[in-house]
């Protein structure tokens, strides 16, 4: 780290060059720290939360993202015309595009986030596995780099011992994956997954893994200064996912030992400063069920599942992001950072989850919130609103806290059964199914949850269990009123509201 590149400078102006409820929960922060704030906007954008709450907005193009939010030159000159002084870019978009990150450093705009080397060396997946495998942090056991030859491949494969698992080196988050479970379909599967990853990244390499079985997705979140501090915030179980997307998340994770959390925490951070790394990031694990862990990918940007971590430990994750970026050393040291309690994550998206979680696009008529005690919605859309196909389904999140994990699901249940959506389908019946089922209540579940235990028939099943009861003690009610008779104790019996009662 050349300290004497460290440079302090007050950010007054933040542009969020993102939209929806990551842009809103930006600009919440900002707002806490008198900094101002410009939002982007496309045509289909121009009345949502995230432009009415910001200090300025500016109109970026048409609906497709890649006339207007994917736009760098339409980003930069936003900047430039409003004299913001520092670009978040939130999650997804260019929050991981190495040029967008080079391009604001060549334009004097602050980047809130970590350096170009880090993103472009973490994006190719190859690259990051190489650099955890040198600096000793545990990967999955295979080749040691992209794949060179058909015949030397086969011959780890079978080293390693099938399954195997094919990985692009362009792709993560389950793009480009491909299971061989026989090695008779070793070749025909490299040749299928290298073109697959031709045409998805324009980059054909493909690296060979051992298959874990049922692995469990935890992640740990980091923060790093340009001082050399780099912390933990602790970790974040991620395994019910669908598609490879994360539905529920929640933190801490339910199995770490306090041996393995600090195992887990020291290889994170030592992930962070293999690449330098500066400002929030996520390295994700996977731990098979002798609770062997192995660096699965890092994520250079903030996560959409950061509020877990900001309610167990009361952190405020963008304003030390952006604390960070100003060239201050990080408002806290690892002894100050606490685990306090357990805290769930629902993603609330425009999907059907009896049909597949198709999107479900309308505009919502009703949309209305729970809150409450440890009760938080991070929501980019409002009521009239409407939920199209231009962008990420995602309404909301729901994050509860709770004093323990019991605690925690039963306030998330609550929330969940007051969450009141109308105009659309939602992945809120799919949420409840989860939060009761035995498997994620004890804890002994993995990344095969959806496969192994949700079906639109169970959804179904448990709505008609809920159904049943709630019949069963209307019907125990108006028997019990029948049969009752209420005599008035006390001064009430003269009151109004006794004699002109219902
Ligand atoms: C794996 C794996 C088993 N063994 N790698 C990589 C991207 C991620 N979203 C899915 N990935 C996996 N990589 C090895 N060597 C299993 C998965 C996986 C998975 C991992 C985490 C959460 C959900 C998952 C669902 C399917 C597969």
């Amino acid at each position: 780290m050349n300290l004497t590149s460290v440079v302090m400078s007050q950010i007054n102006k933040i542009l969020i060059a993102n939209r929806g409820e990551i842009a809103v929960r930006v600009i919440h922060t900002c707002k806490e720290l008198g900094i101002k704030s410009v939002a982007v906007y496309s045509r289909p954008d121009a009345f949502a939360p995230h432009v009415q709450l910001a200090d300025e907005s500016v109109f970026i193009g048409e609906a497709a993202s890649s006339e207007s939010y994917l736009v760098i030159d339409k980003i930069i000159d936003a900047c430039k015309t409003t004299g913001a002084d520092a670009v978040h870019p939130g999650y997804g978009f260019l929050s991981e595009n190495a040029e967008f990150a080079k391009r604001c450093e060549e334009e004097g705009i602050i980047f809130i986030g970590p350096k170009p080397f880090a993103i472009k060396t973490m994006g190719d997946k190859t690259a990051a596995r190489e650099l955890m495998a040198e600096v000793g942090i545990p990967t999955p056991p295979g080749l040691k780099s992209t794949l060179q030859s058909i015949e030397e491949a086969e011959k780890v494969a079978n080293e390693i011992g099938y399954p195997i698992l094919i990985k692009a080196s362009a792709g993560g988050g389950g793009k480009g994956m491909r299971i061989v479970h026989d090695p008779k379909d070793f070749e025909s599967s490299i040749k299928a997954a290298k073109s697959e990853a031709k045409n998805a990244f324009g980059d054909d390499r493909v690296y060979i893994e051992k298959y874990l079985e049922q692995p469990r997705h935890v992640e740990f979140q980091i923060m790093a200064d340009t001082h050399g501090n780099i912390v933990h915030v602790y970790d974040r179980e991620c395994s019910v996912q669908r598609r490879h997307q994360k539905v529920i998340e929640e933190a801490p994770c339910s199995i770490l030992t306090d041996e393995l959390r600090a195992e887990m925490a020291e290889a994170a951070i030592g992930a962070a400063r293999a690449c330098d790394y500066v400002g929030a990031g996520t390295i994700e694990f996977l731990v098979d069920k002798h609770l062997n862990f192995y660096f699965l990918e890092m994520n250079t940007r903030l996560q959409v599942e950061h509020p877990v971590s900001e309610m167990i430990t009361g952190i405020d994750l963008v304003a030390a992001q952006i604390a960070v970026a100003e060239g201050k050393e990080l408002p806290f040291t690892q002894d100050d950072i606490k685990k306090n309690g357990h805290a769930i994550e629902c993603r609330i998206y425009a999907e059907d989850p009896e049909n597949n979680f198709l999107p479900s696009t309308g505009t919502l008529i009703k949309h209305r919130i729970p809150s409450g005690t440890g009760v938080r919605v991070d929501a980019g859309v409002e009521e009239g609103q409407s939920v199209t196909i231009n962008y990420d389904p995602m309404i909301s999140k729901l994050s509860v806290h709770g004093s323990d994990r019991d605690d925690a699901i039963k306030r998330m249940l609550r929330a969940l059964k007051e969450y009141e959506i109308v105009g659309c389908k939602t992945t809120i019946p799919f949420c409840e199914f989860t939060l009761n089922h035995e498997a994620f209540t004890s804890g002994k579940y993995d990344t095969h949850f959806v496969p192994d235990h949700f079906s639109p028939e169970k959804l179904n099943e448990q709505t008609d269990a809920e159904v049943i009861a709630l019949v069963g003690s209307l019907l125990k009610n108006i028997q019990d009123e029948n049969t009752a008779v209420i005599e008035p104790q006390g001064g009430f019996q003269d009151s109004d509201w006794w004699n002109n009662r219902r």
